[in-house]
């Protein structure tokens, strides 16, 4: 099955060629498993009504016989070994919202694999169906919220820094930002529609293996979640949590990539279609939230410095033709906290803050940023002090180095991702 194998690190090598190294070993997994495995997306059944609704909604069901017919096995979690039912699935209906992976081996090894998607419906494996590739020969069977845990049995992105991206010390305190942990190295967030909300630190296991941590779940029950370095004065980085009721939460970092007791900031922030946490944009040294409101108008939240906020200032209007902000901290190098912002044309834009909570005038940044994919902003990636991007491309994350005049260079392989939009990167 795929395994991303990780490039071991030579020294003196640049790092460009190594990750351009590890780019390629991934670009080869991903290639591998292709060929290996067989991918359903769609029901090659007729929609009239069969055996096959003996299978209830919401459920994975196998069957003993072609055309759902015989035994039927109800999955619902993933199953290493297949006991009874071991060699002996004919058809199968997928009627629940998960991926799944049958193999023909146990254990999730070696042998044929067949992808199944999320509510496919029905496959009759008999009839020389996958050349006869997959009737009665089904001994394991893994099934995940998202494509990448079905497929590599790991629930989390991989994604890894390399030892030498620690961030120099002494970054002046814009710079101090995305490091949930405190080892000097960015970090990310990534929560699966299942609300499960996990934190990656980008540090591997000795067998190349990327570590993740499971922060806990029903972290789907929010609307939002932003984050961008300390706003309790504690040294240690926080998140905001808006939920469905439109309460705005404050969650304190206990510094070791999970948060401590929820506080309540306020109710009414539903009338925000975005909230941003843009760090200290009013030079107080306390970090401060962007919002814009469904009329198109910017607000500044001034940080009090106790995770809660000021009364809110007017910053501007127009802002509807945006269609996301992401807060990068400084990208100019004048050591004032700057705004990013997306428009409908794919284009990104750096509003450069004046440090009084305004901005100057704009500047568009090279390359084209889809509006259906992420603008990732944890501050310096790579280790050189210099505040960085990053965002999904297909099967990977790329880092656009920042390059401390208000531009930006790149893009730069860095990690794994998943095809299904059911997970969000922060
Ligand atoms: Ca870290
Ligand atoms: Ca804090
Ligand atoms: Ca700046
Ligand atoms: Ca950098």
């Amino acid at each position: 099955m795929l395994r991303i194998s990780l490039g071991r690190r030579a020294p003196g090598d640049p790092s460009s060629l190594r990750r351009t190294a590890a780019r390629r070993t991934l670009g080869a997994a991903l290639a591998l498993a292709a060929s290996m495995t067989t991918a359903v997306t769609m029901a090659p059944q007729a929609a009239a009504a069969d055996n096959s609704d003996r299978c209830p909604s919401g459920k994975l069901c196998l069957f003993q016989y072609g055309d759902y017919k015989g035994e039927m096995k109800i999955v619902s979690s993933s199953l290493a070994t297949m006991g009874d039912f071991n060699d002996k699935t004919s058809s199968l209906v997928n009627n629940s919202r998960m991926w799944a992976v049958a193999h023909t081996k146990a254990n999730y090894a070696g042998g044929d694999t067949l992808l199944i998607g999320p509510h496919n419906g029905a496959i009759d494996l008999t009839g020389g169906a996958f050349d006869g590739a997959f009737d009665n020969k089904i001994s394991s069977i893994r099934v995940a919220t998202t494509e990448y845990e079905a497929t590599q049995g790991v629930p989390w992105m991989d994604w890894y820094l390399l030892p030498e991206d620690k961030r120099p010390a002494g970054l002046p305190d814009v710079a101090r930002f995305g490091d949930l942990n405190n080892d000097g190295r960015p970090d990310l967030l990534e929560r699966a529609d299942d609300g499960r909300l996990w934190f990656l630190s980008g540090i591997v296991n000795a067998d190349g293996s990327t570590k993740g941590k499971l922060v806990g779940g029903g972290w789907n029950a929010m609307t939002q979640l932003v984050r961008h370095g300390d706003y309790n004065g504690d040294a240690k980085e926080d998140l905001y949590a808006r939920d469905k009721a439109g309460v705005l939460w404050f969650y304190p970092g206990r510094g070791n990539g999970t948060f401590g007791t929820r506080v309540r900031v306020g109710g009414g922030w539903n009338a925000l279609r975005e909230i941003s946490a843009a760090g200290d944009l009013t030079g107080d040294g306390h970090r401060d939230l962007l919002a814009r409101d469904t009329a198109g108008k910017l607000w500044l939240y001034p940080g009090n410095g106790k995770g809660a906020f000021r009364a809110r200032k007017l910053v501007g209007g127009g802002w509807n033709a945006m269609n996301k902000l992401a807060a990068p901290g400084d990208m100019t190098g004048d050591g004032k906290a700057d705004l990013l912002a997306r428009d409908g044309s794919r284009a990104l834009w750096l509003y450069p803050g004046n440090g009084n909570g305004a901005f100057g005038a704009r500047k568009k940044l090279p390359y084209a940023w889809p509006s259906d994919e992420p603008v990732i902003a944890t501050g310096d990636v790579n280790g050189d002090g210099l505040s960085d991007l990053m965002r999904p491309i297909n099967f990977q994350l790329f880092v656009y180095h920042g390059n401390g005049r208000g531009s930006i260079s790149g893009p730069d392989a860095d990690m794994g991702w998943d095809t299904a939009p059911n997970v969000r990167v922060f």
